[in-house]
């Protein structure tokens, strides 16, 4: 298993559509432990195969307080959507220490592929819901920060950039 580093927001490879995955094979399957592994080392609740530089469609979550519920979802399409909406505060992995209130479907229904490489649907609402749309939003290029206003949008930009340099700079 190993860490992979996560894109920081601006980057503009965050904005890369991904494929789908072709066949859950080995390789696949080492992509999915390494994006589990990248999300509970990151203290994450979700994670996009687009965050590690990866552009195929695979995401991880585990919403459980133990992390010991993973949930791996290949190839996800919603199925069905709520009409009713929720409004919830999103972070994100790529835009650290941000955080924004999204509105949303409250339940949707998701089907994808498993680790397994089998298909299963998923009605989700509460936290898994606004996750798995978070995550993929990610898979079609785009970061929660994009449903808020150029204005907040615009200085979110300027903070990740600072953020990065200092970082770089050792502060
Ligand atoms: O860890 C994460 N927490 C979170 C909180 C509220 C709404 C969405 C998320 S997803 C985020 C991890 C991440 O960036 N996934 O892409
Ligand atoms: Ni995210």
């Amino acid at each position: 298993m190993a860490r992979l580093p996560i894109l920081r927001y601006p980057d503009p490879r965050l904005h890369t559509v991904a494929r789908p995955v072709a066949a859950v094979d080995e390789r696949v399957r080492q992509l999915v432990d390494d994006m589990l592994e990248t999300m509970y080392a990151a203290d994450g609740v979700g994670l996009a195969a687009t965050q590690l530089d990866v552009h195929e469609r695979v995401i991880v979550m585990d919403i459980s307080e133990q992390h010991d519920r993973p949930l791996v979802l290949i190839n996800p399409e919603i199925v069905a959507r709520s009409d009713e909406t929720a409004l919830a505060e999103e972070g994100c992995l790529s835009v650290p220490l941000v955080y924004d209130r999204v509105e949303r479907p409250a339940r949707v229904t998701v089907r994808a592929l498993g680790r397994d490489g089998q298909p299963f649907e998923l009605d989700a609402e509460g936290l898994t819901a606004v996750c798995v749309q978070h995550e993929m939003d990610h898979l079609v290029g785009k970061v929660f920060v994009e449903y808020l206003s150029p204005l907040k949008r615009e200085r979110i930009r300027t903070k990740m950039l600072k953020k990065t340099r200092d970082e770089m700079r050792g502060k």
